[in-house]
């Protein structure tokens, strides 16, 4: 038996309830579309205010109409976004053009509002080539497949700027499931160890595809995960676009000012499948924590924030909607006339030198291509 002295030492239950404890989640503006805490409040203008919820408006519809286009065939892997607005788009807002985005593959929304053509974004989730050519001064990459892996990319983007003495900032998105991949603890504990200026951020959606959070971790916060890399947690409420916004902003002061990391955890949902390949989250979620979340909605909180401030209207929310609706209409046309994937597209744009094996076969499909 364990000496008596040594029983404190092991009682984690009370050891994780304190670590936990230190991990409230931020929120500025409720549920209702009140200010609950006026001291957090961001340093937002009436105009940046009202840019915040156009750009949420606009990817809520086209979150609706990638969807649309998934299942009439005229785009291919498409993860769905709505719900996930304020941590998606308010994260973005936070940043500076020169910042690195280093997404997943839900994390579209973000990349297009830093830059990348739209038509550019339709042929990514058609597999093109050309979805994946960022144009120059567009500081992002494509979305990230492999779970996690972009956290391990983005501690050395960060370790980069740093090195070059560069005043901007790396950030990077993963799920509550990534936070549990070995890439995610090697990221932030080197850009901890560096103090590298990045910024790490999980959207904890409470599933990763089917399973639950719970079973993911027996911790019970992942913003809590940044004391063992020696980095600030913060824990938000990611249905709010003020706390998002103003979390990221001050990590990426923090970042600027040479202190090192963070890691923020949004809390939030989605309200569609996983991805457009045949997930059906009613098989692993019930209607009633649907409806919970739906109730906690980014764009029904700020809407009613901004329309008792007279920021907002239906006037203009039609507006934004129609806008969006013109722009999906004109970037899947110019994707329809991108010129069709050849072989030898997809070898020609891998290497500068190409290495031998690769010059074989791009003699063979010139061939094949020439027919
Ligand atoms: C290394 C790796 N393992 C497994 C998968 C298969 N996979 C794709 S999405 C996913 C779940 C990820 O869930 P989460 O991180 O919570 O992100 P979410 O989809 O909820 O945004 C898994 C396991 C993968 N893509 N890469
Ligand atoms: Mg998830």
């Amino acid at each position: 038996m364990a000496a008596k002295t040594n029983e404190a030492l092991f009682d984690s239950q009370q050891q994780l309830e304190k670590v936990a404890e230190q991990f409230p989640t931020l929120q500025i503006l409720n549920e209702e579309g009140q200010i609950v805490n006026e001291a957090a409040m961001p340093d937002l203008s009436d105009d940046q205010l009202k840019e915040l919820m156009r750009r949420m408006v606009y990817t809520r519809i086209l979150d609706q109409r990638s969807i649309s286009l998934n299942r009439q065939g005229r785009l291919g892997f498409y993860a769905p976004t709505a719900g996930q607005e304020a941590s998606q788009l308010a994260s973005q807002f936070a940043l500076e053009k020169e910042d690195f985005i280093l997404p997943g593959y839900r994390d579209v929304p973000q990349i297009v509002w830093h830059g990348l053509p739209l038509y550019q974004a339709f042929l990514f989730s058609r597999g093109h080539y050309h979805g994946n050519q960022m144009p120059e001064g567009v500081n992002v990459i494509s979305p990230q497949i492999i779970i996690g892996a972009q956290y391990i990319q983005c501690a050395g983007v960060a370790l980069g700027m740093k090195k070059r003495g560069a005043k901007s900032v790396a950030i990077t998105y993963t799920g509550d499931g990534g936070a549990s991949q070995g890439d995610f603890y090697e990221g932030i504990n080197f850009a901890g160890a560096y103090k590298a200026p990045a910024i790490f951020i999980v959207q904890n959606n409470r599933f990763a595809i089917s399973t639950p959070v719970e079973k993911q971790s027996a911790a019970k916060t992942i913003a809590q995960k940044a004391v063992a890399a020696g980095i600030p947690g913060v824990q938000v409420d990611g249905m709010d676009p003020l706390a998002v916004y103003a979390a990221v902003a001050e990590a990426r002061q923090r970042a600027i000012n040479g202190e090192g990391p963070t890691l923020i955890e949004t809390l939030t949902y989605r309200y569609g499948p996983h991805t457009m390949a045949g997930d059906d989250p009613t098989r692993y979620r019930s209607s009633e924590l649907d409806d919970e979340w739906e109730k906690k909605d980014p764009l029904v909180r700020f809407r009613k924030f901004l329309e008792g401030k007279g920021l907002w209207n239906e006037e203009l929310e039609n507006k934004v909607i129609e806008e969006a609706k013109e722009d999906i209409k004109n970037a899947i046309k110019k994707a329809d006339e991108a010129p069709k994937q050849k072989v030898t597209d997809l070898i020609s744009i891998m290497y500068e030198n190409l290495p031998l094996n690769l010059q074989e076969q791009m003699e063979i499909y010139k061939e094949k291509e020439s027919k």
